[in-house]
């Protein structure tokens, strides 16, 4: 049975991690029996999650973990695309994954609403070990490479404007196509659905949340997705 060590279900997502989400968002979709390791980075062997493992051997990294399954499928998620295609799929996931991620992590632990309704929650989640100093040098940390990136508490619209550029990038990529290349699911799809959950279901508002759910076609992706991968879910 594979293992897919990550963090546990949290605020009514599958995961708060768009990472870890991503993978199992895939493993869903493929029907790929896999069991969940509650886990988090300390236990990684590269310090990030999520990392699967199989007959004793681990890998990380989601995009590397997709890559190794899909080796094995008779028909790849990804044929047929063109190679334009596939340099566009590239570099949406790159933009998206590094962006949105700040804008995931800045929802939580830098936007001081957002930090208000994240911790109380949090510090339940956490192990005893992590709830005080650890958390707070982990937060200093989070707020330090945030304000690298001029994502700064004290200027939430600000921050959340470069989110926004890349809702209605999004948006304008997808226009009224069932998913982000066309008419089929593709591995481009895993990860945007894994990012825009996080931010458009997620149960504390804040206004990237709020732009995100005026863009209708966005919000029916997701719908889409989660018929899709996750129906039943939790079960
Ligand atoms: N490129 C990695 C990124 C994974 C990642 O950044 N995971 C976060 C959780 S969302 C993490 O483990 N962060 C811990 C850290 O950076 O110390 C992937 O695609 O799996």
């Amino acid at each position: 049975m594979i293992e897919l060590h990550q963090f546990r279900p949290f605020w009514g997502l599958p995961n708060a991690s768009p990472f870890c989400m991503k993978v199992e968002t895939y493993l869903r979709f493929r029907a790929i029996p896999y069991k969940v390791v509650p886990s988090g980075p300390r236990k990684s062997p590269t310090g990030r999650i999520p990392f699967i493992v199989e007959d004793g051997s681990s890998i990380t990294d989601s995009e590397a973990i997709i890559a190794h399954f899909e080796k094995r499928q008779p028909m790849h998620l990804d044929d047929g695309l063109s190679e334009s295609e596939r340099a566009t799929a590239f570099f949406v996931r790159e933009l998206v994954e590094e962006r949105l991620y700040w804008q995931v992590t800045y929802m939580r632990w830098g936007d001081p609403s957002g930090w208000a309704a994240f911790k109380p929650d949090l510090v339940k989640f956490l192990p005893l070990g992590m709830r005080g100093p650890v958390l707070f040098m982990l937060r200093r940390m989070l707020l330090r490479q945030m304000g690298q990136q001029g994502l700064v508490p004290s200027d939430p619209q600000g921050a959340y404007a470069r989110g926004k550029n890349v809702l209605d990038a999004l948006a304008n990529l997808l226009g009224d196509q069932p998913y982000f290349l066309g008419a089929a699911p593709r591995s481009l799809d895993m990860s945007l659905y894994a990012f825009l959950a996080n931010i458009l279901d997620q149960p504390h508002s804040n206004p990237l949340q709020a732009h995100g759910r005026t863009l209708a076609n966005l919000v029916g992706y997701c719908v889409r997705m989660k018929a899709l991968c996750w129906q039943g879910w939790p079960d």
